[in-house]
């Protein structure tokens, strides 16, 4: 039987949630009618822009890699949060923090890219245990940022399984949701039995691709409607599949537009409609 999660509609989540972020998110997604998330894994900050102002009409979040910028400078994130505002999506640095607190507190807060700053979500490994998210909230919470944990990951091999994943998910329990708001994971790995009544978590899945089935990395790929239907996923995360698309601007944007009316196909369908 389907996750209670799964059957309720995203705008109706938002009364679970304190969580600035959170509740952004689910506010857009209802908004703008997408469950999609692009990931901007290009190494040009400027070609990145230029991606975002192709694809950020039909996403409800940007995905961003800072350290993969060759040409990283504060007025990138300038421009992002302006056209975050423009064309209404979040801001989600994939940073997958993994170090003790303090260490995580000052890459969150410092260094060139200042995350904290300008990323209205981010993520972590659960490895060092909860002093990661202590660490991470003291600097984001303040600033009404969004933290998930990687609970499972997509690519080959994964050592995020089972009882990795079942403790992962009680550390974020344990945590409370006032800063962690979900998870990185391939299921809905918040089983029914382990969550109380409102107990929501946004789970976002990377590893989606509308042709190829993985790269030669390790990556795997499944359909939006494997993601959404089957595994009860609330956010898809694309990246090649929309910026890697051949055929130039127009290209991009327009299979923005079809992941997102997959996404959204597969979202309608769970709920039943
Ligand atoms: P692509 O769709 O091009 O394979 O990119 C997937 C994106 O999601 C990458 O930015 C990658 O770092 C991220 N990701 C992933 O692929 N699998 C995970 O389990 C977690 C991730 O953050």
């Amino acid at each position: 039987s389907p996750h209670p999660t799964t059957l309720i509609p995203y705008a109706e989540r938002i009364k679970f949630h304190t969580n600035p972020t959170a509740i952004k998110i689910l506010e857009i997604m209802d908004r703008k009618k997408t469950n999609l998330a692009v990931s901007v894994d290009v190494t040009s900050a400027k070609e990145a822009l230029e991606v975002v102002r192709r694809v950020g009409a039909s996403v409800c979040m940007v995905k961003t890699h800072c350290d993969i910028f060759e040409d990283f400078t504060p007025a990138f994130t300038e421009e992002l949060l302006r056209l975050s505002k423009e064309l209404d999506f979040v801001i989600f640095e994939d940073r997958k923090f993994a170090d003790i607190g303090n260490t995580v507190s000052l890459q969150y807060s410092s260094g060139i890219h200042k995350i904290s700053t300008w990323s209205d979500l981010t993520n972590a490994h659960s490895v060092p245990g909860p002093g990661i998210i202590a660490g991470l909230s003291k600097v984001g919470l303040p600033l009404g940022r969004g933290l998930l944990l990687l609970g499972e990951m997509s690519s080959a091999g994964s050592l995020a399984v089972g009882g990795y994943t079942e403790q992962t998910f009680k550390m974020a329990q344990d945590a409370g949701r006032e800063f962690v708001i979900g998870f990185i994971a391939q299921n809905r790995i918040d089983k029914p039995e382990k969550i109380g009544e409102g107990e929501d978590y946004l789970i976002m899945s990377p590893g989606v691709g509308l042709s190829a089935k993985g790269d030669s990395l390790g990556q795997q790929y499944r359909t939006p409607r494997e993601c959404v239907v089957e595994s009860g996923a609330d956010v898809i995360i694309v990246g090649r599949g929309i910026y890697g698309v051949e055929g130039g601007e127009e290209a991009v944007k327009s299979e923005a537009e079809r992941y997102r009316e997959a996404g959204w196909k597969a979202y309608e369908e769970r709920l039943g409609r």
